[in-house]
C-alpha cells in the first residue's frame, strides 16, 4: 500500500507551491482593502468555461471528499431510508421470531461453545430460516433481501453469538459474495441455489502464512494449462473460516498476464473453487473466541479449476477481493451492534439489582458514566450500519472508506462495551456462565480480520491524501498554464484566502435540525480545520507522509470523529423531524458526541503541528526502536539499581 501510493501521491513542486502561497497572499491583501463584492466581479470576469477542462476527480464519498475540504452529503443527508412499508413488514415478520429461536437457545449456547461445533439441529434451524441466502436474489432460491432488511438481520445474528455469526457471514458476506458481485449468469444458475439454502457451503479463501494485512503479497498460483482450458492451482491458504466443511472457496492467485507492451506481469485473479482432489484442510485451529466457528489452514496440491470458474475478469483478482470485502464489512458492523445491544441489556439489568455499599449499583455515577458511553458507542455503531447499509441500497458505489470506518469504529466499540460490561458485572462476568466473558473473547478478532484496524486506518489516510494529491494536482497542471487556467487558479486562491479567514466553512444547518445548528457548525469548522491539516502534511512531507503512520493514524482518527459527526446529525434530524419517541435522547446522544469529537478532532488535528507532540513521537519511537534491539524492555529492575553504581 505505502509504496503505490507513495508513487501516486501529488509531489507538490516547490515552485507551483510558492505560486498558490503567493496568489493567496496578492489575493489576501487587495479584498483586505475592497468590499466583498469585488471577489464576485473578479469571479465574472475570468473565463469560467475554462473550467470544464481541467478534470478535478469526483468522488460520492464524504469522506473522500473532506480531504479536498468539500463536503458532499448527497448519500448521507437525509438519514437513507431506503425500506417501503412491504420491506418493514416484510422484516418485522422475520425478526420476531428467529430473536425468540435464538433467545430460547442463549443458554445452551453459552454451554456449548466448547465443543466448538455449530449443534446440527441449529444449523438446520438457520437453513430453515433462510439465513443462508438473506441476499440471495428469490430467482436463485434467496430471500432476496437487500443491504438494509441484510443488516437487520445480521444485528439480529451478532446478539446472540458472533461465532455463528461468523459461519454465516463467512458463507454468504464474503464466501460466495464474489459471485453475487460478478458471477456470469452461468455460475449463479449452477452455484447460487445450493449456497442459499445452506445445502452447500462457500469460504473465502485471501490471507495466506505470509500475506495478511498486506493481502496484494500471496504466493498460491494458478498456471493455465496449454490447451487453456483450466488453470492448475499451488499454494497455501491461512486462517479461513468455514474452512474445514466449505464446499466451496473463493481463492485468490497470482497469474501470469501479458500487458499492452507484451510483457509478462504476475497479477491476482479470483477462482470459484469446489472442494475436490487436491484440496485439503488442516484441523480446526484452537481460537480465543468465536468457537463456534471453524478456522483452518487450506492447501492446494495441482488443483485443477476450469477457466468458466473464474470470478471476475483475469488478472482483477485483487479489486474483487477489496470490492468482496468492502461489501463484507457492513455485516460486520450490524453484527456488532446486536453484540453491544445485548452486553448494553445485561449490564444495566445487573447494575439495577445487585446492591453494593448500602446502593444499587445504578444510582453510582461512576457505573452511570459507563452505562452512558457504553449507549453512546452503541448508538454510533448502529447509526453507521444503517448508514452504511443504506447508501449501497441507494446506489453509492464508492463507500469503502466509510465502510472501512465503520469496520474500525464497530470493533473498537464493541470491544470496549464488552469490557465495561464484565466490569460492572465485576468477579461474576469473569465467570464463563454469565456469558460476558464469551462476549468479550468474541469480539476481539474483530479488531484484527476483515482487514486490521491499524491497516484500515492508514488506507483510510493515505486513500484520502492521494484523493486530495490528486485534486491539487490539477492546480499544479493549473499553473503550468495560468492564463489559460485563471479561473480554477483565482477559484483556488480565493478558497484558501476565505478558510485563512476562517470564512470558508461549508453550510451544514441547511438539512440538519435547527436545534442541532450549533452542532452543525461544529461539523463545518472541524471539516476546515480537517483540510487545511491534509494540505499542511501533503505540503510538509511530500511523498513521505506514506512513512509518517503515527501522523496518518492522527488524521485517520479525524476523519473518522468528523464523519461519525455527520451521520449522528442526519440520524437524529431524521429522529426529530419525525417526532419519534426517542428524538430527544437521540439528540442528548448526538451533542454529546459532537462535543467530545469536536475536542478529540482539535486535539489530534493540533498534534500534527505541535513540535512538542512531534518529539514525544520520536521519543517513543526511538524506546521502540530500542525494545526491538534488545528484544525485549531495555530498563533495568530498580531493585538492581545500586549494582550500577
Ligand atoms: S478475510 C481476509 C481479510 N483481509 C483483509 O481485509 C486484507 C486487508 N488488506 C487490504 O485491504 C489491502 O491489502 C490494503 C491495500 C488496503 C492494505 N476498495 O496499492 P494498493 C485499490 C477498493 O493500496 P495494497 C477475513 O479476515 C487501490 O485503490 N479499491 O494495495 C475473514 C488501488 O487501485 P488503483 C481498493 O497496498 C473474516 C489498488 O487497489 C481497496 O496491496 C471473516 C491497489 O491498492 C478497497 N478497499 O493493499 C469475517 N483497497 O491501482 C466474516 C485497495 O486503481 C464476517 N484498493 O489505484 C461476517 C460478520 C457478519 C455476520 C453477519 C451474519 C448474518
Amino acid at each position: 500500500m505505502f509504496r503505490s501510493i507513495a508513487t501516486k501521491l501529488y509531489s507538490p513542486r516547490s515552485d507551483n507551491i510558492h505560486l498558490i502561497k503567493n496568489m493567496v497572499i496578492r489575493t489576501s491583501s487587495s479584498s483586505n482593502a475592497q468590499p466583498k463584492t469585488d471577489n464576485k466581479k473578479m469571479e465574472a470576469k475570468v473565463d469560467l468555461d475554462r473550467l470544464d477542462k481541467i478534470k478535478i476527480p469526483e468522488s460520492h464519498s464524504f469522506v473522500q471528499n473532506l480531504f479536498a475540504g468539500r463536503a458532499n452529503t448527497e448519500f448521507f443527508l437525509p438519514y437513507p431510508q431506503v425500506l417501503n412499508n412491504e420491506e418493514i413488514s416484510f422484516l418485522d415478520m422475520i425478526v420476531d421470531p428467529v430473536s425468540k429461536m435464538w433467545e430460547d437457545k442463549w443458554d445452551e449456547l453459552v454451554k456449548l461453545e466448547d465443543t466448538e461445533t455449530v449443534p446440527e439441529e441449529v444449523m438446520q434451524m438457520m437453513r430453515d430460516m433462510g439465513s443462508f441466502g438473506i441476499q440471495v436474489p428469490v430467482e436463485y432460491g434467496g430471500m432476496g433481501c437487500n443491504n438494509t432488511q441484510y443488516a437487520r438481520l445480521a444485528e439480529v445474528a451478532g446478539r446472540y453469538d458472533l461465532g455463528i455469526g461468523i459461519v454465516q457471514g463467512a458463507h454468504q458476506s464474503i464466501g460466495y459474495k464474489g459471485l453475487v458481485l460478478f458471477g456470469t449468469p452461468e455460475q449463479k444458475a449452477k452455484y447460487l441455489p445450493d449456497l442459499a439454502t445452506g445445502t452447500k457451503m462457500a469460504a473465502f479463501a485471501l490471507t495466506e502464512p505470509s500475506a495478511g494485512s498486506d493481502a496484494s503479497s500471496i504466493k498460491t498460483r494458478a498456471v493455465l494449462s496449454e490447451d487453456g482450458k483450466h488453470y492448475i492451482l499451488n499454494g497455501s491458504k491461512l486462517y479461513i473460516s468455514n474452512g474445514g466443511f466449505a464446499d466451496f472457496f473463493t481463492v485468490f492467485a497470482k497469474t501470469e498476464i501479458k500487458n499492452e507492451k507484451g510483457e509478462i506481469k504476475d497479477k491476482v485473479t479470483a477462482f470459484w473453487v469446489p472442494r475436490g482432489p487436491g484440496l485439503t484442510n488442516g484441523p480446526n485451529m484452537k481460537k480465543m473466541g468465536i468457537k463456534f466457528s471453524n478456522t483452518t489452514e487450506i492447501w492446494f496440491d495441482n488443483v485443477k479449476i476450469p477457466v468458466e470458474n473464474i470470478i471476475g475478469e483475469v488478472g482483477e483478482g485483487f479489486k474483487v477481493a477489496m470490492k468482496i470485502l468492502n461489501n463484507g464489512r457492513y455485516g460486520m458492523i450490524c453484527a456488532l451492534s446486536g453484540t453491544m445491544q445485548k452486553a448494553i441489556e445485561m449490564a444495566s439489568t445487573y447494575a439495577n439489582t445487585r446492591t453494593q455499599f448500602g446502593n444499587k449499583l445504578s444510582s453510582f455515577t461512576a457505573i452511570q458514566e459507563k452505562i452512558g458511553r457504553m449507549t453512546l458507542a452503541h448508538f454510533v455503531t448502529q447509526s453507521h450500519a444503517y448508514m452504511i447499509s443504506g447508501v449501497i441500497d441507494k446506489g453509492m458505489a464508492d463507500f469503502q472508506l466509510e465502510a472501512a470506518v465503520g469496520k474500525i469504529v464497530a470493533s473498537d466499540s464493541a470491544w470496549h462495551v464488552c469490557d465495561e460490561a464484565l466490569q460492572i458485572f465485576g468477579g461474576m462476568g469473569y465467570i464463563k456462565e454469565t456469558g460476558i466473558e464469551k462476549m468479550l473473547r468474541d469480539t476481539r478478532i474483530f479488531r484484527i480480520f476483515e482487514g486490521a484496524n491499524e491497516i484500515l486506518r492508514l488506507f483510510i489516510a493515505l486513500t484520502g491524501l492521494q484523493y486530495a494529491g490528486g485534486h491539487l494536482r490539477e492546480i499544479q497542471k493549473a499553473m503550468k498554464n495560468p492564463t489559460a487556467n485563471l479561473g480554477l487558479i483565482f477559484m483556488e486562491a480565493s478558497k484558501r484566502l476565505k478558510r485563512t479567514a476562517g470564512f470558508d466553512a461549508p453550510d451544514m444547518t441547511e438539512k440538519i435540525h435547527p436545534s442541532l445548528h450549533p452542532e452543525a457548525q461544529i461539523l463545518s469548522k472541524n471539516i476546515i480545520l480537517f483540510s487545511s491539516a491534509v494540505e499542511h502534511l501533503l505540503i510538509k512531507y511530500n511523498k513521505q507522509i506514506v512513512m509518517e503512520q503515527m501522523l496518518l493514524l492522527r488524521l485517520a482518527n479525524s476523519v473518522i470523529d468528523i464523519y461519525t459527526m455527520l451521520i449522528l446529525l442526519s440520524r437524529v434530524t431524521l429522529s426529530l423531524n419525525k417526532n419519534i419517541p426517542s428524538a430527544e435522547y437521540e439528540s442528548q446522544l448526538c451533542k454529546l458526541f459532537v462535543s467530545e469529537a469536536n475536542m478529540r478532532v482539535n486535539q489530534n488535528l493540533s498534534a500534527l503541528r505541535s513540535p512538542a507532540i512531534l518529539k514525544n513521537d520520536e521519543l517513543i519511537r526511538n524506546i521502540a526502536v530500542q525494545i526491538f534491539e534488545n528484544q525485549g524492555i531495555g530498563h533495568q529492575s530498580p531493585l538492581h539499581s545500586n549494582e550500577s553504581s
